[in-house]
């Protein structure tokens, strides 16, 4: 197996058993479908093998309800001379991973040194297809330096990774149809599921005897493994080829008729018809999600490598999906989908893949009622959306997310009553689609009355000082979780306003082109558009102090201490301790979790001037501890927006890193939190198409305003707008343009103060200091 794409690989050599959750995100593979970590073949519940599935939620005996791991159908050990060739019990001579992230295929190799001085090189291969998005197929080969009896036990296990499992039950394994099967039911919902798998050996081309096979079944927990055994001869390669599929309920009638047809066709079109339909998959996407950084091949790296992890979790293939806050790295935050989808990864997908943008707002729609059922249960209109979203809406977030570390006593979180916030990001991300796509069906489809239920709820929670003749909104979270239920969080406030003018725009639109639909909406409400229209007048959003042009991030913030973040840092107690909360380190001071002021100056970036925004930087950064994923990308782009983008680089690194590194938090008390990070993954893209390379979109006019680090010569890309096609060359003093030859219509684009208008085919360029 050869390693073709050398600057698309992800690699690293040695086998270090501390590394086991980390390189399992971060070798991860993918097709939006289910997700597979990147884990041995060897590997177990015990090394976090995990194919998590999209969208299937499971809840056992009152546990924390989170997405549903399917019975990992890769599983493989090999035994030489009796001897388990297993990274976990016999030290490998040499052992590489590898994750080629052009084409989305994992791979692997490992030398073993068996007794009697036999060495063995085992390598292996396996994608998610890209084109059948069920399909897993895997290449497995073996060569031995010695003859001796060479035994691969390879089929399904049933035996899951799960935090807070089991989640199958009615398990059964079986042999049919010449595959392995295991099917099962969901304990809550009883949604079937199935899991096929099927093998083919070098060995049947060549006619081979003296192969035993021997199926063996556990039916407690859905395994069904099958023995090769051979005598092997020095020198030979032995190949197998693997194919699996995973059904469930949610989209097969019968699921395990279904997973046994699709295995049966991915071996009849063979793993190497499999890999070529699937990396040109992936070449169509890449050719759309592509950024090339000129300049800097470290940071080029880690951009691709953030872009891959947002292709391999986009759910292009349906709109009931949406992108959980650890992707698909397994059920880490329930599996739930936060704000970071549309505040941090929309973006990347209006821009690349319109389409998969719309499935993502889609979601939001499609839970309205669950947003409902949580409005109604504080006791307010409208939709008040959840936290953590699950596939219904309703709120999977608890009232006590996190142990205290040193009474081990759950404590009261209001991530769920008091960041009212994510109802104003849904709102916000319709909105941004509609404007970004033109696309009006979005709002007649339920986009429209969805953003006038977000304004309805804020109405109903918002309170009108009558003494300062405006309106607050009070007891609220903002970004940073530190600071649980403060006054006029100012960030809040401004995406409140945001939503009511959003409201009204959207209202105005579906009036026109559905006077029924609006009226039904009206008529059934005692809030109307007027009282929409009179809050956001008189919505007050903290502003900048005259003098210091500071923006106090929410009422008396600046009374609280104001301690160094290294001193704080000093005072931890216990390294996993949460600095929020009732006792937290950070909740009597200045210290910012993630991203707050900084976050609002960058989303209504022309309401504020570049001193502004400077002084609330400069202010704010050494007080952020960047606890969150979500923070440095944020810090990146206001950098580049200030004309500092060499400030921004490392926010910009961190970010893309991230999942490289594995450098993030892993626990917040006993909770574990590791896994893929999308959020900053889709915060890479942002810094650097919409931050370095200052390009935006408003709908009717492409604006480039180029603020590059040093290092960086140019930023290339590809860009959808309004479904033109346009190539676009980022450099430091010129703007390079080219519209597809395949487009139906011009494309505007403004840089440097000049504007022109592209049509089909036309290529131009915009030079700096040219009239
Ligand atoms: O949505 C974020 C939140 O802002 C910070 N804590 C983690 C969540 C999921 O990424």
């Amino acid at each position: 197996m050869k390693l073709v794409n050398q600057d698309w690989l992800i690699r690293e050599n040695g086998f270090d058993r501390n590394r086991i959750a980390a390189d399992g995100n971060k070798f991860m593979i993918g097709n939006g479908y289910m997700g597979c970590r990147g884990t041995m073949e060897e590997y177990t519940r015990g090394e976090l093998a995990a194919v998590t599935l999209a969208g299937l939620y499971d809840q056992v005996d009152g546990k924390w309800r989170e997405p549903v791991n399917a019975p990992h159908p890769l599983y493989a050990v090999i035994e030489f001379e009796g001897q388990s060739l297993s990274v976990l019990d016999c030290e490998p001579v040499e052992h590489e991973q590898a994750l080629d992230i052009r084409s989305a295929v994992h791979h692997r190799r490992t030398v073993f040194k068996a007794d009697r001085g036999a060495e063995l090189v085992v390598e292996s291969e396996r994608f998610c297809s890209a084109e059948r998005l069920n399909v897993i197929a895997g290449r497995l080969s073996v060569t031995c330096s010695a003859d001796g009896q060479l035994t691969i036990r390879t089929g399904i296990d049933g035996e899951v990774w799960d935090i807070n499992g089991p989640h199958l039950e009615k398990l059964e394994a079986a042999e049919r149809q010449n595959s392995l099967l295991v099917t099962a039911v969901t304990r809550e919902l009883q949604v079937p599921l199935a899991v096929a798998e099927r093998i083919s050996s070098s060995m049947e081309a060549e006619g081979r005897e003296a192969v035993t096979m021997e199926v063996r079944y556990d039916q407690q927990s859905g395994s069904v493994f099958r023995t090769i055994s051979f005598a092997c001869r020095a020198g030979k390669t032995y190949t197998f080829d693997r194919f699996a599929a995973v059904c469930t309920g949610l989209d097969e009638e019968e699921p395990g008729a279904a997973a046994l047809r699709l295995c049966r066709e991915a071996a009849g079109t063979g793993y190497t018809g499999l890999l070529a339909e699937h990396e040109a998959c992936w070449e169509r996407k890449w050719a759309l999600a592509d950024v090339v950084i000129e300049g800097d091949d470290e940071a080029q790296l880690a951009l691709r490598y953030s872009l891959y992890q947002l292709l391999i979790i986009a759910p292009e293939h349906s709109e009931k999906l949406s992108i959980p806050a650890r992707g698909l790295s397994g059920q880490v935050y329930k599996g739930a989908v936060f704000w970071d989808t549309e505040m941090f990864m929309l973006p990347f997908f209006l821009y690349t893949q319109p389409e998969t943008a719309r499935n993502l707002v889609m979601y939001r729609i499609h839970t309205l009622d669950g947003a409902r059922r949580k409005a109604a249960e504080y006791g307010y209109e409208g939709a008040f959306y959840a936290w953590e979203s699950q596939e219904t809406g309703d709120d999977a977030c608890t009232l006590f997310n996190v142990n205290d570390v040193f009474t081990g006593r759950p404590m009261r979180t209001y991530f769920r009553d008091k960041q009212v916030h994510i109802s104003a990001d849904a709102a916000y991300g319709i909105w941004e689609y509609y404007k970004f796509t033109g696309d009006e069906g979005i709002l007649l489809q339920g986009g429209a009355e969805t953003v006038w239920e977000c304004a309805r709820f804020f109405y109903s929670y918002a309170y009108y000082n009558p003494l300062k003749q405006r309106y607050e909104v009070l007891d609220v979270t903002g970004p940073d979780e530190y600071h649980e239920r403060v006054n006029n969080n100012a960030f809040t406030n401004a995406m409140v306003k945001r939503t009511l003018f959003i409201a009204l725009e959207a209202m105005e639109i579906l009036h026109a082109a559905c006077p029924e639909q609006y009226e039904a909406l009206v008529q059934n409400s005692a809030i109307k558009p007027e009282h929409i229209r009179d809050m956001h007048d008189r919505l007050y959003v903290p502003e900048p102090d005259s003098e210091t042009g500071l923006i106090e991030q929410f009422d008396r913030y600046f009374t609280l201490e104001d301690v160094p973040l290294h001193e704080l840092k000093g005072r931890v107690l216990n390294k996993h301790e949460y600095w929020g909360g009732g006792n937290g380190l950070a909740t009597t001071t200045q210290i910012l979790k993630q991203a707050d002021i900084v976050l609002m100056l960058h989303l209504f970036k022309d309401a504020y001037d570049t001193v502004i925004k400077k002084a609330n930087w400069a202010y704010y950064e050494p007080r952020t501890e960047h606890g969150s994923s979500l923070s440095a990308c944020i810090y990146a782009m206001v950098a580049a927006d200030t004309g500092s983008p060499d400030w921004g680089y490392p926010y910009f690194m961190r970010t893309a890193t991230i999942d490289l590194t594995g450098e993030s938090k892993q626990y917040v008390g006993d909770l574990y939190i590791g896994g893929t990070h999308p959020a900053a993954n889709g915060g890479a893209w942002m810094a650097a198409v919409q931050g370095f390379a200052g390009i935006r979109f408003d709908g009717e006019c492409a604006t480039i305003s180029p603020s590059l680090p040093e290092k960086w010569q140019a930023v290339q890309t590809r860009l959808i707008l309004r479904g033109q096609q346009i190539k676009v060359r980022v450099g430091r003093q010129q703007v390079e343009l080219e519209a597809d030859a395949g487009n139906t219509s011009e494309v505007r684009v403004a840089a440097y103060g000049q504007s022109l208008t592209l049509e089909p085919g036309v290529s131009a360029v915009l030079r700096m200091g040219q009239e």
